[in-house]
């Protein structure tokens, strides 16, 4: 039997002809950027697709999202992890509000890692808003296989690039695992005491370390076995590391769609009001009974 496409997929959900639109159109981005991966690397022996001198990966995918998006014309507002500022686009036809990460761990690709895309979509035009209000959210992983998951609050579905460029389905309703796993950033020396409690003691449960550098690659390891992702607060930046609007809001509501939680150790991270586009926070994710042992030594 054909396999499922993206777009089969879309067309038997609920959601709005323009919100179909737009994930396709991010979707179809993903083998350009793919493609980027080869052309834009030092031994590459052309010119980039732009024919201008090379760019850093993660600089080409956020100019080349942003030129896209703003050129669909479905995007009234648009933040990304790589402008300081939010993009407004008055002249848009829709009143879509993107947050995206164009490249999610970019400090492995010189070593061949897999790193993400991460995108939030919101329907009334504003990026400012807790994650909580997102109306569908997805990331694009370029592993050994290009792959896309995405929720349109209809569960969560993983997908995987042919050889036609066509994502088609491997994975429906995902629902997140239980296995003991873990991966913590920061340094150890810098931890705060309630985070080094928390890490002692399931590593004492027999918890596995599987950590990358790549947050979204990690997250999506611990979304199919389980297991429970950390990024703490630590020495220094008690703020957290990783960013509210670009990967902890999109990738913990997917999380919380798969029946997992994403939390700051104290509070759901989907109902903050983020105060700057740059706010960070402090994260637990994946394995909600996971996540709830983290909040009770977090909390206590
Ligand atoms: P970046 O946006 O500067 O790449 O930082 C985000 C990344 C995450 O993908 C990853 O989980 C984390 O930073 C890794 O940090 P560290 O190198 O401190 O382990
Ligand atoms: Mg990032």
């Amino acid at each position: 039997m054909a396999k499922i496409t993206l777009k089969q997929y879309l067309d038997s959900t609920a959601s709005p002809d323009d919100l179909k639109e737009l994930i396709q159109l991010i979707a179809a981005q993903g083998p350009a950027i793919r493609n980027a991966f080869i052309t834009n690397q030092k031994y590459a022996d052309t010119q980039n697709i732009y024919g201008e001198t090379q760019m850093k990966l993660d600089i080409w995918s956020n100019e080349h999202l942003k030129q896209v998006l703003k050129k669909s014309k479905l995007v009234k507002e648009l933040a990304s992890e790589e402008e300081a500022e939010v993009l407004s686009f008055p002249d848009a036809k829709s009143n879509y509000a993107v947050t995206m990460d164009p490249l999610d761990g970019s400090s492995l690709i010189q070593v061949n890692l897999a790193v993400g895309t991460i995108i939030g979509i919101y329907d009334n035009g504003k990026v400012m808003q807790p994650g909580k209000n997102m109306r569908a959210a997805m990331y694009i992983l370029y592993g050994p296989l290009t792959t896309l998951t995405v929720t349109v609050k209809e569960g969560i579905y993983m997908f995987a690039l042919n050889d036609k460029n066509e994502f088609t389905m491997t994975d429906q309703n995902v629902k997140i695992g239980d296995k003991k796993l873990y991966g913590t950033g920061a340094l150890q020396k810098d931890w705060v005491p309630k985070h080094k409690k928390f890490i002692n003691e399931i590593v004492k449960d027999g918890f596995k370390l599987r950590y990358s550098g790549s947050f979204v690659a990690d997250v999506h390891q611990f979304l199919k076995y389980g297991g429970v992702f950390s990024y703490p607060l630590y020495k220094g930046h008690m703020g957290g590391k990783l960013r509210l609007l670009f990967e902890a809001n999109p990738l913990g509501f997917i999380v919380t769609q798969a029946g997992g939680k994403v939390s700051t150790g104290e509070k759901n991270i989907l109902t903050i009001m983020p105060e700057k586009v740059d706010h960070r926070v402090p994260i637990y994710i994946g394995t909600k009974k996971y996540v709830e042992r983290a909040e009770k030594i977090i909390k206590g």
